[in-house]
């Protein structure tokens, strides 16, 4: 075949930015598979990266602007989704000021980085304050916690998982995420290898994972109170003798702030809350101490509770107590090719971070929180009318979903419905697109060029690594990062190219003006005209990389088709530091203000829990339309334990309803031993009833957050709480299950029913 062509291509999928190989033949996709020359991934894939190729040919797929007439949406032209727009949003922001729009952006715009480098530039334009983004359904309480104890919310220690002797996840289940604020491929070989050479894997979750049964111990604990365990881990190593701050002793403030946070936590008085036995909590705390390396990690478990910033915090002063931040087999800093908030500016000290932005929403008077507003709140600042400032009236997504990924999603849809005007940059008509008034399609990734800006900066080692498209864009069709500054320009009446000769000027002068950068001192002019012919995010990448650490250029990159390795994870403190005080703030205030909080975790009572689980073959909700993300047996069921299940009634293979504060579902029961007595699991991203996708409608589920309560978020960080969420479990179709009801809503079908 003469038209077969070879492309290496990073995965846009995930965090673990894997490279594959993708053979086309033409313009279709014949095969993907992991690249096994890759610097970093070394040849490891995983069932959806192998998916691309169905996922680029995916019928499903918007290949045109949708606009609503007469109640429907019907094919436009983008000239005509434009000019929608344009009619309609500008006046309505003149009409009911600039607070009546709001912005939200999904998860995939993490892996777009011309999404990401021009999304602060749409959110300026329009001028609101109601940000959203997944980040407060995520990771925020992590961002936060390490903002306040090492002065950038993306200085997160990541763990040195290839020379680590022990390490403690805790709420995260890399062997089926891959890894999440954790970039490292082929988790399952890195973890393997961990165990060869004799470390040691522990895994504290109540639902005994994939990882769980990989690993050397697995601690069942009760949803939503790894803060408690953690905190009395702390409290061992202070009552024990065993903190050894090593190095990092002169570069640490608030040691004795949190020796006198944690004295109230012995592990006799957590162990009956975490539901751990005191014994094993301290040999926990001693096994990490003694050590020769250890790193400590949480994720999704730790940061979606009520304590998530708590917790966040914990984890990384458990590697500060053991000495284990910062030093080789610990949790080290990234130091990313492209400049960043970390290699900018003065090293060893900066502005730190704030919490308690000027800013408060409208109805629960929550403060932004890094520029934004949780995601929690989103539905009521819609439906709810009456003074206090402007209620939102419209909405712009980009590749979100919170109709499914948001708390109390019948809600949210609800208020979907009411908005005036709602503008979608996505790949699919699904749940949250399908109230908008205007649908602009995203083209397939493999359209576009990869550089994965965020996960260079969470990664194991030192990486980078750039793809350019595999197939030219379909029809001169823009791009994500182009519909996003067509967008912005329709605001500020200018055209997407000034924008983004703008971006770029500024971030020149930015990178001339700092001493610490190597472009200091440089005409900002003269470095843009050395960027050449390239326009938009690549360019912007090429100036960012120029102005990084390592004396790499874009073209550097396009040389290396298999990635750049920069060598394992190197100590940065104090460099890395951008404190204030230019020491790691152990205990930074407003983390010992929201601590006695802790105390509430003690009394926390019983009853069932509902937490979540991921699957190998899903990405949140998002690509349930193609054929092998589906197959085989039912995913979306809801797990117990054989105990709970026989005292709710229910069986193995039955229906049971799961019920909440704000709504219920009905839905296929596993009984296994896999989850905690008092704990059940469901899955999060199914209810597909109603969508433009197929495959994914007739594999439907339930939505679970039908169930989550999005009155309940972490105060901090305003996280939502998506883990530990209290239930009744009842056979489906038994009378009236005992419930504190607001809405009853039908299993996946987005409709209240009372
Ligand atoms: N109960 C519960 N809820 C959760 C979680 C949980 O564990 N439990 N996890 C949370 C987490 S970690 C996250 S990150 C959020 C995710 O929350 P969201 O980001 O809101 O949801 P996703 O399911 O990732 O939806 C991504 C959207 O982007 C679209 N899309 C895909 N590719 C592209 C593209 O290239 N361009 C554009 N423009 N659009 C694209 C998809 O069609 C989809 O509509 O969900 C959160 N919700
Ligand atoms: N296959 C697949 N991979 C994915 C995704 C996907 O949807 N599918 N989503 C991607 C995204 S956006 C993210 S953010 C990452 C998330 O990456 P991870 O955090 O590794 O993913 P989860 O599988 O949600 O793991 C969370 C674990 O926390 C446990 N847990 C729940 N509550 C608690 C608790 O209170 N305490 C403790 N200790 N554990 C608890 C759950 O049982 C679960 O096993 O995954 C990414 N990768
Ligand atoms: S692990 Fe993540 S990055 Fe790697 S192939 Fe799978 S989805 Fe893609
Ligand atoms: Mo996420």
């Amino acid at each position: 075949m003469t038209d077969e062509r070879t492309s290496y291509r990073i995965c846009p999928l995930c965090e673990a930015t894997c490279g594959l190989v993708i053979t086309t033949r033409g313009e279709r996709v014949v095969s993907v598979r992991g690249d096994t020359e890759d610097e970093f991934s070394r040849g490891f894939a995983c069932p959806k990266g192998i998916a691309l190729g169905e996922l680029h040919h995916d019928p499903d797929r918007l290949t045109t602007p949708l606009i609503r007439r007469n109640g429907e949406l019907v094919p436009a032209t983008f000239e005509e989704a434009f000019a929608e727009i344009a009619a309609r949003l500008p006046k309505l922001i003149e009409e009911h000021g600039r607070n009546a729009v709001a912005v939200y952006l999904g998860n995939p715009v993490a892996h777009d980085h011309a999404a990401l480098l021009y999304a602060p530039m749409l959110i300026k334009a329009l001028g609101t304050d109601h940000r959203y983004s997944a980040s407060t359904v995520d990771q925020m309480p992590k961002h936060l916690a390490v903002g306040l104890m090492f002065g950038t919310v993306m200085s997160v220690p990541i763990p040195d998982v290839d020379r680590t002797d022990h390490l403690l996840v805790l709420g995260a289940n890399p062997l089926v995420s891959n890894g999440s604020l954790f970039t490292a491929p082929d988790m399952p070989g890195r973890l393997r290898a961990l165990r060869k050479r004799g470390g040691r894997l522990v895994v504290v979750d109540p639902r005994r994972t994939r990882t769980a049964k990989a690993a050397d111990e697995h601690v069942t604990i009760r949803p939503g109170t790894d803060a408690l365990l953690l905190a009395a881990m702390a409290h061992t190593l202070f009552a024990e003798g065993l903190v050894t701050l090593g190095r990092l002793a002169p570069h640490v403030s608030g040691l004795d702030d949190v020796r006198e946070i944690v004295a109230a936590y012995p592990p006799e008085t957590v162990a009956q809350a975490c539901g751990v036995p005191a014994a094993d909590i301290r040999r926990l705390a001693r096994e990490l101490a003694a050590a020769p390396s250890a790193a400590v990690y949480g994720r999704i478990g730790t940061c979606t509770t009520a304590h998530g910033t708590l917790a966040s915090w914990l984890v990384d002063v458990l590697n500060v107590l053991t000495g284990n931040l910062d030093r080789p087999g610990g949790a080290l800093f990234t130091k990313p090719a492209a400049r960043t908030d970390n290699t900018a500016g003065e090293p060893g000290r900066g502005r730190g971070v704030r919490v308690g932005g000027p800013r408060r929403t409208r109805v629960r008077g929550l403060p932004s929180v890094l520029g934004e507003f949780p995601a929690a709140t989103l539905a009521e600042e819609i439906d709810t009318p009456g003074p206090g400032g402007e209620r939102i009236r419209a909405l712009v997504t980009v590749a979100g979903n919170p109709a499914l990924s948001t708390p109390n999603g019948a809600r949210l849809e609800a208020a979907l419905g009411q908005l005036d005007f709602m503008v979608c940059i996505d790949a699919y008509l699904n749940e949250t697109t399908r109230h908008a008034d205007v649908v602009l399609p995203a083209p397939s990734p493999l359209t576009r060029s990869q550089y994965d800006l965020p996960f260079a900066q969470f990664s194991t080692r030192n990486v980078a690594h750039w793809s350019p498209p595999v197939f030219p864009p379909s029809d001169g069709r823009p791009s994500d990062g182009e519909l996003i500054l067509r967008l912005a320009a329709i605001m500020l009446g200018t055209t997407a190219e000034a924008l983004d000769d703008l971006v770029v000027q500024r971030t020149a002068a930015a990178a001339a003006a700092d001493p610490s950068s190597p472009l200091h001192g440089r005409d900002p002019a003269e470095l843009v005209a050395e960027l050449g012919e390239r326009r938009g995010a690549d360019r912007m990448l090429d100036l960012m990389l120029r102005a990084g650490p390592y004396d790499l250029t874009l073209d550097d990159l396009a040389a290396a088709p298999h990635g750049v390795d920069l060598g394992p994870l190197q100590p940065r403190i104090p460099e890395v530091l951008r404190t204030p005080s230019g020491t790691i703030e152990l205990a930074p205030q407003p983390i010992v203000d929201d601590a006695p909080r802790l105390a509430d975790l003690l009394t926390s009572t019983a009853g069932l829990t509902l937490v979540g689980r991921r699957d190998l073959r899903s990405n949140n909700s998002w690509m349930h339309n193609l054929p092998a993300m589906v197959k085989g047996a039912d995913r979306c069921t809801l797990h117990i334990s054989p105990s709970d299940a026989v005292a709710a009634g229910i069986v193995d293979g039955g229906r049971a309803t799961v019920t909440s504060r704000v709504g219920a579902v009905e839905v296929t029961v596993l009984v296994t031993d896999d989850v905690r007595p008092g704990v059940v699991s469901l899955p999060h991203g199914w209810g597909h009833a109603e969508t433009g996708m197929s495959v994914a409608r007739a594999h439907a589920g339930v939505n679970s957050n039908l169930l989550t309560d999005e009155l309940e978020i972490d105060p901090l960080s305003g996280n939502a709480v998506l883990n530990g969420i209290p239930v009744t479990v009842t056979p489906a179709g038994a009378t009236e299950p005992t419930r504190p009801t607001r809405s009853v809503v039908a299993a996946g079908s987005g409709k209240p029913l009372s």
